[in-house]
């Protein structure tokens, strides 16, 4: 088994002060790069996913629903789409960049330098994935069941992701559990919105 680590979306919007801010977001910055320390050796590869928005369309919304339509966040070339500045950098060997004209929750919609995030995991031999990051309920549901489509074993790492609302993460995670995706520990538990 050769196992990779994705990293979804744990950028500055999604952070407490971000246009789109999770409670918690900051906190799971941190604690990827904790975990990223002491799992050293788990990991043939680290990679990361990034909202990269310059049109999405009706994506972004000035009244927002919070579920389908969103307020502008990780707007290219604004300090808002940058990784969040707690997440080491360090092991993250490639980030694949999603959503220019689009909504893509996904990470598996996202490239990098033309390379799909799928092809380049098969390409480095990986064949399971393990998920941090943002949102529970929207990014990382997405990249997990798309993981699971691309032939990848998956699990979903709870205790390094924070979601939006308390409603659509209990969702997501039964979703995800029913679809066959692995969870390890819990989520941090979104108080805002919900
Ligand atoms: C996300 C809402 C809107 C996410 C992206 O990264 O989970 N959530 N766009």
């Amino acid at each position: 088994m050769t196992r990779a680590l994705l990293v979804v979306d744990v950028q500055n919007d999604f952070t407490e002060g971000g246009s789109l801010a999770v409670d918690g977001g900051a906190e799971v910055a941190v604690k990827i790069s904790e975990y990223l320390r002491t799992t050293a050796g788990e990991y043939a590869h680290v990679v990361a996913t990034r909202d990269h928005h310059v049109d999405p369309g009706n994506h972004f919304a000035e009244d927002p629903d919070y579920v389908d339509t969103w307020p502008a966040h990780c707007v290219v070339g604004t300090g808002g789409e940058e990784l969040h500045s707690r997440l080491d950098r360090g092991p993250i060997e490639a980030v694949f960049d999603k959503g220019e004209y689009a909504a893509a929750y996904s990470g598996f919609e996202g490239r990098i330098d033309g390379t799909s995030l799928a092809d380049w995991l098969r390409d480095h031999g990986v064949d399971t994935v393990d998920i941090a990051g943002l949102t529970t309920d929207h990014c990382v549901q997405a990249s997990a069941l798309d993981a699971l489509q691309e032939g990848f074993g998956v699990r979903v790492l709870l205790n390094l992701t924070a979601g939006v609302t308390e409603a659509t993460t209990e969702a997501a995670i039964d979703r995800l559990r029913a679809a066959g995706v692995e969870t390890v520990g819990q989520v941090h538990r979104p108080v805002r919105h919900g």
